[in-house]
């Protein structure tokens, strides 16, 4: 196996490889610049170790992004599990012990990096890696826990939804064709909202029972490979990362994008030439927040429904900010939003 060094601009990724499961684990911290760091687990198979490896760093980086933008006081990380065989052919035990070895490694970090669920993983894999020992955010809320944090992400995006499309000239969803990728708990919650909202919803997905469920809100569905070719007047990413390059950004037909999924675009590159076209984009990481302020804002800030419902609200008034900033200073959204979470977070480095 090989393993390439890389300058990821975060503080240290930690690889273990384990020969009884068969399983690879990665924690990548990004930053623990205004606090502890914080992220999901995310496991899934991947091609290579690296491949699992560049996923972490970007993912934690993203997550770095996400926290200062919305002024939580946590440090981006993320794990990644590298499953030998997809985690539905898992058979119980070994997936237990995947648990027990992730929550160790988890645990070394001794409080400095919190975890939670993400792609792959659930509250019930959050309740056994908190009982082997690793404090994990998103348990059931039978244990304590806050439960998913999917339905707080979805009415984030819902925010993001409408004003990504404001921002390209359309007062109100009625009548717009949305186009959603994606339907799984929160692809899914979001195609209930801009469906309610009057949307014509088109979508896809590689699980026909989630296609059929949309089916039965009115939904046109299309195969998930022609995706990045069908029309749209909004575009909503919510099953996986890496879909939209320079190629795929000069050639997809919609008017906005806005959704769920971590790093949708592969580099800043796709964002400029989405700019160049005119179309406009939500940053994910401001996007898709939501599960982050429910996780993060009841389980370490104490707050409620209230606070977390206003710094959903929030989602709204940063992206208007900064399709402002890109238009001001000529840049794409994505940059314009790095530009604001490197301020955010320098301006709450040194109020600490
Ligand atoms: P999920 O696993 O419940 O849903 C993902 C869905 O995407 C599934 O239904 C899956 O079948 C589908 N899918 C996978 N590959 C696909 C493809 N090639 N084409 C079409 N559909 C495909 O995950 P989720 O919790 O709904 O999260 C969705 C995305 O949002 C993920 O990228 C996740 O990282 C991101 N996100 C989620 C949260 C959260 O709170 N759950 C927070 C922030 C970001
Ligand atoms: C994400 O938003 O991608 C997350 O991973 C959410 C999260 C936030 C804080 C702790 C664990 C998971």
């Amino acid at each position: 196996m090989q393993l390439r060094l890389i300058d990821w601009g975060g503080v240290l990724c930690a690889v273990r490889c384990d020969d009884e499961t068969g399983a690879a684990f990665v924690i990548a911290v990004h930053s623990f610049a205004l606090g502890p760091a914080a992220g999901g687990t995310r496991a899934m198979e991947y091609p290579s170790l690296d491949a699992a490896v560049l996923d972490a760093t970007r993912l934690a980086e993203a997550m770095s992004l996400k926290l200062a933008v919305a002024g939580l006081p946590l440090g981006g990380g993320k794990s990644v599990i590298a499953l030998p065989v997809p985690r539905a052919r898992l058979d119980p035990a070994r997936w237990r012990r995947i648990l027990e070895i992730h929550a160790e490694n988890v645990a070394a970090f001794g409080g400095n990096y919190v975890t939670g669920p993400d792609v792959g993983t659930t509250a019930a894999d959050m309740d056994v890696v908190h009982e082997c020992g690793a404090y994990a955010t998103g348990r059931t809320p039978a244990t304590g826990g806050s439960g998913s944090s999917a339905p707080a992400t979805a009415r984030g995006v819902h925010i993001a939804v409408k004003r990504a499309a404001a921002e390209a000239g359309f007062d109100e969803l009625d009548g717009l064709t949305v186009l959603i990728q994606g339907l799984g708990a929160v692809g899914a919650e979001v195609a209930r909202r801009v469906a309610a909202d009057g949307a014509r919803l088109i979508v896809a997905d590689i699980d026909e029972r989630a296609v059929t469920a949309a089916v039965r809100l009115g939904a046109t569905a299309v195969p998930v490979e022609d995706v990045l070719q069908v029309e749209s007047d909004l575009f909503v990413p919510c099953a996986i990362g890496g879909i939209i390059d320079a190629d795929v950004a000069g050639t997809i037909r919609t008017k906005a994008i806005a959704g769920a999924a971590n790093n949708v675009l592969t580099g800043g590159a796709a964002a400029e030439v989405l700019q160049g076209r005119g179309i406009v984009l939500a940053p994910d990481f401001i996007a898709n927040v939501g599960g982050a302020v429910d996780l993060a804002g009841r389980e370490f800030l104490g707050w409620g429904d209230v606070e977390v419902e206003q710094k959903l609200a929030e989602i709204g008034d940063t992206l208007d900010r900064v399709f402002a900033d890109a238009a001001t200073e000529h840049i794409s959204t994505d940059e314009a939003a790095r530009c604001l979470a490197r301020r955010r977070l320098e301006a709450l480095r040194t109020s600490r």
